[in-house]
């Protein structure tokens, strides 16, 4: 392990894509240590959306963006495998492809299935691998469905909320949840004829992201108009990535968030080993599923069902 960690801090790439396959399988808890103790200095940026929204497109273009400064990046993206479709897969091989000769640029995909340590845990495992392989930014994206959208804004320095013109309520369909959390609404495909309906997309959010509290006193998060397929508004949208992170750099916000972040990662690590440890104790696994199936079936309250694990448990 330790000769691992070694490889992945010198940024070898067959080293960090080997420790992305042991930590995805729930190995290599060793491993994860010894990167810890080389932080890097990665910013490591969430980009998510509705299915459809172009956030492979989207990400791939600003991974071109950001190696036009010099800068390396790494791209973690988290596939709900149920989710994909075929079309969407193939899209990701071909970006994949594209990026193949240039050593400053590392694509990783992580099916939630393969994510033996749960999808958040092991998600923010492999930003730490990037972070300490020396990546300059970690793009992670991911779809926003579910929970994987919170999961993944507590992990992120900087949280983007791709969202696509459409007719009626802009607001339909996504969560408030997600815009609270949004460090930065981008409304992609404005271009062709998407860009005036595009346009009052954004009209829409700005006058959203307005009634809700800022959660920052230092930021207010904007509301930008792109294309990842033209890379209309990227180089605009970056300058505000870099922008945000001076400004949390200078008001100690950056070093908060982390540091908030860290102690509820250990969380949901801790959370994760629990249940684990649970469901393996014998006495659990041979009742867990008749309780769960009573419950399912409305003949056990869930409050008793906590209160028979609980003695089971002798908690
Ligand atoms: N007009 C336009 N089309 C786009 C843009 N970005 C993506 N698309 C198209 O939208 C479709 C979906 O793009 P993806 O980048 O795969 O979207 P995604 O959000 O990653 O999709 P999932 O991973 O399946 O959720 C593709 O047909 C793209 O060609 C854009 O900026 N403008
Ligand atoms: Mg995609």
């Amino acid at each position: 392990m330790r000769e691992l960690a070694a490889r992945v801090i010198a940024g070898e790439r067959r080293a960090i894509a080997r420790a992305c396959t042991l930590l995805e399988a729930g190995r290599g808890q060793g491993l994860a240590s010894e990167l810890s103790a080389a932080p890097g200095h990665a910013l490591v940026i969430g980009v998510t959306g509705p299915p459809g929204a172009g956030k492979s497109t989207f990400t791939d273009r600003l991974a071109q963006t950001i190696r036009a400064e010099d800068l390396r990046v790494a791209i973690l993206a988290v596939d709900p495998s149920s989710m994909k479709t075929g079309g969407a897969l193939l899209g990701d091989r071909i970006r994949m492809q594209r990026h193949h000769a240039d050593p400053g640029v590392f694509i990783r995909s992580m099916a939630t299935r393969g994510a033996m340590g749960g999808l958040a845990p092991t998600t923010k495992l492999l930003t730490l691998v990037f972070a300490a392989a020396g990546f300059d930014v970690v793009l992670v994206e991911t779809v926003g469905i579910g929970q994987s959208e919170t999961t993944v804004a507590q992990m992120t320095d900087f949280f983007l909320v791709l969202m696509l013109p459409g007719a009626g309520d802009e607001l339909q369909g996504i969560k408030k949840g997600v815009i609270e959390l949004a460090d930065m609404i981008a409304v992609n495909k404005a271009d062709g004829a998407g860009a005036a309906a595009a346009e009052r997309a954004a009209g829409e959010y700005r006058a959203a992201l307005h009634i809700l509290q800022a959660g920052s006193p230092t930021w207010s998060p904007p509301v930008a108009l792109v294309s990842g397929l033209t890379g209309l508004g990227l180089a605009a949208m970056w300058a505000k990535v870099e922008a945000h992170r001076t400004a949390f750099a200078a008001s100690g916000e950056h070093k908060a968030r982390r540091a908030h972040q860290q102690v509820q990662w250990m969380w949901s690590m801790l959370d994760e080993r629990w249940r684990e440890r649970l469901r393996e104790t014998p006495a659990m696994r041979e009742r867990l599923p008749a309780i769960e199936a009573a419950v399912a079936q409305g003949r056990l309250a869930p409050t008793l069902a906590v209160e028979e694990i609980a003695e089971l448990l002798a908690l």
